[in-house]
């Protein structure tokens, strides 16, 4: 069991650059909404912790403004202070330095900031990068007579404020002394989806940044698991990227999977631990009910490739015996995930729900249909193959597939699942405090 139980990070940036909106899409909790968390308040030693995400924890700060060396030396200090602590979950694990974008260059702050070394990784964020674009495309307006497309200018602005910004804010924060490890930019980060504003681009480049290389020998194994534990505690607190959760469970899944190609039942802690909804940690009840419910119903299903009942069965056994086993394993594993995805996104606290909703999945859905058709055409194409799909191509089935509306009908006429029943049925309970 992983010993580093929450993900510390801190946030950086001026009053008003839009950290309150990241923190929001990323948690999956109106932040903003909560009295102590009002605009405009920071204290960078306060934890702030969510209702319904145990596995995150973060400290604010409004960065500095020129001439206020005082607030430079808080966050200096907190910063060396938290990165050298023994305790890993004491310990500050990323910095995401937010900035505005302008088209002044790079102030003195920011500047002082990359110049000096930190423990911990950190990642410049450009915010509210589509009010930059939207300058530029007033600039070109302007220069520009009649007869030019509104569109073509637009395309022409975005191709533009692109490159002053690669020449100008990013190649003078990468010629610093300590460069970030990931510069982002974020546009319309309060309205739009997080592919929509880059903010998956940000969670991405926060899980590499945390990702250790292969190939530095001075980096012990210790270090390393410690560093893929809290990339993975990371995938699994962010509540903004889907696809991201989908890639780590199903290529944790894989990368043990195919060692134990025989054993029944599977072991399915990355597929549930990643939703952050079971978690065998630290709800070990809820994990062992959804692990359960997901066996009974997934692993012997009639759906599952080479099973004694399936109308194909004669064309699979034409394939090599280890190729059955994968692509089983290779069903059970995406079927699993799927079902997690909608039950993530249904946000079901009620153990019954969750039930009909597996049984759906297994009896009724095209989706599961779809999967078992394009393994079968998949492995077809080369029966005597020893080895399963390579697994980006099924995160990228997954993640291509998209989300069938599941027809699950409720026993209690008061459809809504409510407190008392799922209290009563005990899938849940609060670990906030785990
Ligand atoms: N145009 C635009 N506005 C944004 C964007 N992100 C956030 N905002 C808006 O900017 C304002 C400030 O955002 P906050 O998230 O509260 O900023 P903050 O950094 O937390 O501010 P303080 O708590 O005062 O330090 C809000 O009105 C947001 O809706 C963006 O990408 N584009
Ligand atoms: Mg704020």
């Amino acid at each position: 069991m992983s010993k580093i139980k929450r993900f510390r990070l801190l946030i950086i940036g001026k009053t008003g650059c839009g950290k309150t909106t990241i923190l929001t899409k990323v948690c999956g909790e109106d932040v903003a909404d909560r009295p102590s968390e009002a605009r405009g308040v920071h204290d960078i030693e306060r934890e702030l912790v969510f209702r319904d995400n145990n596995k995150l924890i973060v400290h604010d700060s409004e960065g500095f403004e020129a001439g206020k060396k005082h607030e430079v030396n808080i966050v200096s200090d907190f910063i060396e202070r938290r990165s050298a602590m023994e305790d890993i979950n004491q310990r500050l694990h990323m910095i995401w330095y937010c900035m505005e974008t302008k088209s002044r260059p790079i102030q003195h702050a920011e500047r002082e900031f990359f110049s000096n070394q930190k423990q911990v990784p950190v990642i410049a964020v450009f915010t509210k990068f589509e009010i930059f674009v939207q300058d530029v495309l007033q600039e070109l307006e302007e220069a520009t007579d009649e007869e030019e497309q509104d569109d073509e200018l637009e395309i022409q602005a975005a191709k533009t404020a692109e490159s002053r910004f690669n020449g100008n804010h990013r190649a003078q924060l990468e010629a610093l002394p300590f460069p970030p490890k990931a510069i982002v930019t974020l546009s319309r980060t309060h309205v739009s989806r997080p592919e929509d504003s880059r903010l998956s681009e940000l969670l991405l480049q926060t899980t590499t940044a945390l990702s250790s290389p292969n190939d530095d020998p001075a980096i012990s194994p210790e270090r390393r698991k410690e560093q893929r534990e809290l990339r993975d505690l990371f995938v699994t607190a962010q509540v903004a990227d889907i696809q991201l959760k989908v890639e780590f469970a199903i290529a944790a899944c894989m990368d043990r999977g195919y060692g134990a190609l025989w054993r029944r039942p599977i072991d399915r802690k990355e597929m549930i631990d990643f939703w952050n909804i079971g978690c065998s940690s630290c709800n070990p009840r809820a994990f062992a009910l959804l692990d359960s419910q997901l066996h009974q119903h997934v692993d012997f299903s009639p759906r599952i490739v080479g099973h004694p009942k399936s109308q194909d069965l004669e064309h699979i056994l034409q394939w090599n015996e280890q190729l059955r086993m994968c692509a089983q394993l290779e069903q059970l594993v995406i079927d699993s995930v799927i079902i997690m995805k909608h039950i993530f996104l249904l946000r079901t606290k009620d153990s019954d729900v969750v039930k009909r909703l597996i049984e759906w999945y297994d009896s009724q859905s095209t989706t599961a249909k779809r999967v078992r058709e394009v393994l079968v055409d998949e492995h077809s194409r080369n029966p005597h193959a020893q080895t399963g799909l390579n697994p980006q191509k099924l995160i990228a089935l997954v993640n291509t597939l998209d989300l069938e509306v599941p027809h699950i009908v409720l026993a209690t006429a008061d459809a809504e699942p409510s407190q008392m029943v799922s209290s009563r049925l005990g899938l849940w309970h609060d670990c906030s405090r785990c």
